[in-house]
């Protein structure tokens, strides 16, 4: 039988994301999937970079499912994680500015940094990088990790790093990028044999120790204005590169992101904007 669903439509630097009550709604996430990709078309439907679904949680104060426009479901989505918890807090799911939620990547904590009862910013501990290839996961190194590497795609070497952040990035240092035709080369890394699960692909000019300017192809989306969990595994590999700071600002196509790791805890967090747009209902 079909239903009215309500949903919510935020975004972060402009990696956009429809959010849906999983809880009040009782959708069950296997009726959902079948609709993920028309539901994200931005002809067909509402538009969207991926949706994000709140469901209870025994481990956490609220469980977070997400899915790429493509309807394959992420470990995790550093962007959607803003947005996510701005949403938590808008429609008081739990009543708290710093709590958990329980993701395929683990436990992440993000804190709402509030004003005149606003959401200003959301920082969020993304935790600690994953480096050992098996289990980013990435095939065809035996090095403890995969930094500055060659890699050969379509027939072209290309210098290489790759962390995972939950979920598998690989990491491109060049210059110009603003030339770059992604829609033809993110694919050729998208789908290499390197990467079993897929690849999310950022390319990066460096701009001085403490900023880089990113161009992103998502795993399961294509090109977006942000990724979180992007900008995050650039920061790491731009480190153990030596290239950048440990606290750096990231410019994506939608804005800056600011993400720090941590040399005590080893963790990173991110900062950054999420923002509500408009609320709808849809047919399931
Ligand atoms: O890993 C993947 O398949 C990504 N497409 C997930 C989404 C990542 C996101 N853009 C982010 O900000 O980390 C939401």
């Amino acid at each position: 039988m079909k239903r009215h669903i309500p949903f919510h439509k935020y975004h972060g630097l402009g990696n956009d994301f429809i959010i849906i009550d999983g809880i009040s709604s009782r959708i069950d996430p296997l009726d959902l999937v079948s609709k993920v990709s028309m539901l994200c078309s931005r002809r067909f439907g509402v538009g969207a970079d991926g949706i994000l679904l709140a469901l209870e949680s025994n481990e956490a104060d609220i469980q977070l499912r997400i899915f790429n426009a493509d309807g394959s479901e992420p470990e995790n989505c550093g962007n959607g994680l803003r947005c996510f918890a701005h949403f938590v807090y808008d429609q008081n799911l739990v009543h708290k500015e710093i709590f958990s939620v329980e993701t395929k990547a683990g436990i992440i904590i993000p804190a709402l940094s509030i004003e005149d009862g606003q959401v200003q910013a959301v920082e969020v501990d993304m935790g600690e990088p994953i480096l050992e290839p098996a289990q980013i996961p990435i095939k065809g190194f035996k090095t403890d990790k995969v930094i500055n590497e060659i890699l050969k795609v379509n027939g072209q070497e290309y210098t290489i790093s790759s962390i995972s952040m939950g979920n598998p990035h690989v990491i491109i240092f060049q210059d110009n990028i603003k030339q770059l035709q992604l829609d033809h080369i993110g694919p050729l890394f998208e789908n290499h044999i390197a990467f079993p699960k897929g690849v999310n692909v950022e390319f990066v000019e460096i701009i001085k120790e403490n900023e880089a300017v990113i161009r992103v192809w998502e795993r399961g989306v294509g090109e977006t204005l942000a990724c979180g969990t992007g900008a995050c595994a650039v920061l790491v590999a731009g480190v153990l590169a030596g290239k950048l700071s440990r606290k750096s600002t990231l410019l994506l196509p939608g804005g800056p992101l600011s993400i720090e790791w941590n040399k005590s805890n080893n963790h990173i967090m991110m900062t950054g904007p999420a923002v509500s747009v408009f609320k709808g209902e849809v047919e399931i």
